[in-house]
């Protein structure tokens, strides 16, 4: 009978030659040159600039990847947004850029997702979705470019619009009621609830970067003027047109809803910063949490065999 050869030690120490090869490099992340796609087609002094140009610098500074972050939007010349990104987005159906993220966030909750849009997208057509995103509190941040009017398709009354804004709906001024977006955020159920204005390039950023890193629904209204439809909307806010840009006060309590709500009925131009944010299970955390515990039970079946066994349940 042959020999049987003695076992060859395996050593557990990786081989000198890989211990020697270099360390992976570090991994870069995009540049707002690489990020720049088509040049936007918005009209020259949109606030709607500023705001993309924050979004490079945001995806700059935090070294985001191409397999990081996606963005999304519905229809208007904001949700135009995702054209000018060279990188993964989607420009989708009018008032149903919530839905669409909703899905990408529960199927890749490793992504960054950013949602784009304007005051009649999200609060018009998109309404619903708004509440029903933001009370089952899913992980994704949504910017609203809020300028009070609907710009593509020039000049309409929004639910931004405030009474009396003579446009193509309302030729002798709004009469319907504005709703309050900050208002209608945090009765709705977002975790993370914030305003700030195009016009202050380093509110925005901060307020996207603390977005970006709340595990939850974050919500932010960004005063963004229509310069060709709603001219000097915003100038109230705009210290360097003679107005007023007032934070929320130090002392302010991010987790009293109350207290909140009564930042967001202040008369405009308000307050800017975070107004409200709690901390609250996403329905992410939920739907991985039910995924584990059916993939328990399955453990070790193959999946013919998973479905059978549904099969065989329903006989
Ligand atoms: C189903 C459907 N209804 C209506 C329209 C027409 N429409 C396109 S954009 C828009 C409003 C956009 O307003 P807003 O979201 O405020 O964006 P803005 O252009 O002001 O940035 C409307 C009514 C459409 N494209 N699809
Ligand atoms: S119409 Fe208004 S919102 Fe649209 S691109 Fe021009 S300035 Fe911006
Ligand atoms: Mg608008």
């Amino acid at each position: 009978m042959a020999e049987i050869p003695a076992r060859v030690a395996v050593p557990d120490a990786a081989p000198a030659s890989a211990a020697a090869s270099p360390p992976a490099p570090e991994r870069k992340g995009l540049t707002k040159k690489e990020l720049a796609g088509d040049h936007p087609t918005w009209c020259p002094g949109c606030g709607d600039f500023s705001v993309l140009a924050l979004y490079f610098r945001l995806i700059e500074k935090r070294k985001l990847g191409h397999e990081e972050f996606v963005s999304i939007a519905g229809i208007g010349c904001s949700s135009r947004f995702p054209y000018f990104v060279q990188a993964h987005g989607a420009h989708y159906i009018h008032g149903r850029a919530l839905p669409f993220a909703t899905g990408i966030s529960l199927s890749r909750p490793d992504l960054h997702v950013f949602v784009f849009g304007g005051d009649g997208d999200a609060f018009s057509i998109g309404g619903n979705h708004f509440n029903h995103t933001a009370r089952k509190n899913i992980k994704l941040t949504y910017v609203v470019m809020d300028n009070w009017v609907y710009g593509l398709t020039k000049k309409q009354t929004s639910p931004t619009s405030p009474l009396g804004f003579k446009s193509k709906t309302d030729q002798w001024g709004a009469v319907d009621y504005p709703i309050n977006p900050m208002k209608q955020a945090i009765a709705a159920g977002a975790t993370f609830v914030a305003r700030t204005t195009s016009t202050n390039p380093n509110h925005v950023l901060a307020m996207m970067e603390a977005a970006m890193d709340h595990d939850g629904f974050s919500f932010i209204e960004c005063l963004s003027e229509c310069v060709e439809f709603y001219e000097g909307a915003f100038d109230a806010a705009n210290p360097r047109k003679g107005g007023m840009f007032k934070e929320v006060p130090k002392d302010h309590d991010l987790s009293d809803e109350t207290a909140a709500y009564q930042l967001a009925g202040t008369d405009f131009p308000g307050y800017f910063g975070i107004f409200y944010k709690i901390n609250k299970p996403t329905k992410n955390a939920k739907e991985a949490e039910i995924n584990r515990g059916m993939m328990e039970k399955v453990k070790g079946l193959k999946p013919w065999q998973i479905l059978q066994k549904s099969f065989d349940r329903m006989k």
